[in-house]
């Protein structure tokens, strides 16, 4: 890390404006799937002089409104950016980062993350080195990996980003014997629900669930989208005007029966003697589904658990005492964070800690 002088900037200066920039892309949560959250601030003589982040999926990068942020574009060539992904170098939806910021010579480039897409994948800060700009990658590295968590593991295990998600009693219980309609955690967990479906691409729930929950696993308590939701219900046994087939949100149906398109819902046929979990979320990786919220039943969560097909767990911890139940999944791993909220404990788990 560079020493403070009269021409560079601290390691502190360095630190905090990279955490502004990772602060600046976490705006785009929700909204930009499947591209990553990518925020940008542009530094001239020690002083902030842009600011930008990827918006919504199709609009500019963040370089590019940190650019159109900075007033006179002439102190680019004295100026430092801060990205949290490596500038991209390729014509998508549009043209590559790395070409605006050569342009306009800027001084030195500090990344967070390498962008696992192969389109990019190195190519961008090559562009850069080509040009003779410095660039220094892998500040705050950590920090730009768990806000692009999704956006890494689809690239690397080439599968959605998968989050088991379930509220438990004190006698660690997710549901009475006959799945009688009871709620475990509290009215607090409700609205963080529905924050969460607003920034993860789809919810996935069984049949058993969707037949004796009846869920809508929609969004209506936070702001943002509504996720797409996936339902697992080979044989169709879940009737037509289920809560989780309403119109305006896309479901995605897999079953051993049709392939279909009727209205919102698509019908995915499971090729005969495939392991259904497998192609499922193959498919999903194929659909360009980043994340994936798994909200059960126990036979679900538990199958996913079984085949290390999850990378984080959330779960709700009530002081309720149910007695006779369905037993709640266990993960042989350490919390990972758990916060108190209300009289609940919401804890979270991760695969690979
Ligand atoms: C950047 N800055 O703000 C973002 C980047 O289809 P496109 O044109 O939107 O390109 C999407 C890819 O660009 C995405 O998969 C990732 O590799 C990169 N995203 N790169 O320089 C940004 N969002
Ligand atoms: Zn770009």
């Amino acid at each position: 890390m560079p020493q403070s002088n009269n021409n560079s900037l601290s390691e502190t200066a360095i630190l905090s404006f990279m955490n502004r920039a990772l602060q600046l892309a976490q705006l785009g949560a929700g909204a930009v799937s499947p591209n990553p959250m990518v925020g940008c601030v542009i530094v001239h003589q020690g002083t902030i002089v842009g600011e930008g982040w990827h918006q919504r999926y199709g609009d500019w990068h963040a370089e590019v409104n940190a650019v159109n942020d900075v007033a006179d574009k002439s102190i680019l060539s004295e100026s430092e950016v801060f990205v949290t992904l490596e500038p991209c170098s390729h014509f998508g939806k549009t043209p590559p980062c790395a070409d605006l910021l050569v342009k306009h010579r800027v001084k030195k480039v500090y990344i967070c993350n390498d962008d696992p897409n192969p389109l990019v994948a190195g190519k961008g800060i090559q562009k850069l080195r080509n040009a003779g700009i410095e660039v220094v990658s892998g500040i705050l590295a950590e920090k730009g990996r768990e806000l692009n968590k999704r956006f890494f593991t689809f690239f690397e295990k080439k599968r959605p980003y998968i989050i088991l998600k379930w509220a438990q009693s004190s006698d660690r219980k997710i549901a009475l014997p006959q799945y009688q309609a009871i709620q475990i955690s509290n009215a607090l967990s409700r609205r963080w629900t529905h924050k969460l479906r607003s920034e993860e691409d789809a919810i996935m729930v069984g049949t058993r669930t969707a037949q004796f929950d009846n869920p809508s696993l929609d969004n209506r308590f936070w702001t943002g989208k509504s996720p797409i939701r996936i339902l697992i219900d080979k044989d169709l046994r879940i009737a037509d005007n289920a809560k989780i087939y309403s119109e305006g949100q896309k479901t995605i149906c897999y079953n051993l029966q049709k392939e279909a398109i009727e209205g919102d819902i698509l019908f995915c046929k499971i090729p005969p003697q495939t392991d259904l979990l497998s192609f499922l979320i193959d498919d999903l990786y194929q659909k360009k589904v980043q994340s994936l919220i798994v909200e059960g039943g126990a036979y679900l969560l538990n199958s996913l658990i079984k085949t290390s097909l999850w990378d984080e767990a959330l779960v709700w911890e009530s002081s309720m005492v149910l007695g006779d139940g369905i037993a709640a999944p266990i993960l042989e791993k350490p919390v990972f964070a758990q916060q108190q909220v209300g009289d609940n404990i919401l804890k979270n788990y991760r695969a690979n800690p």
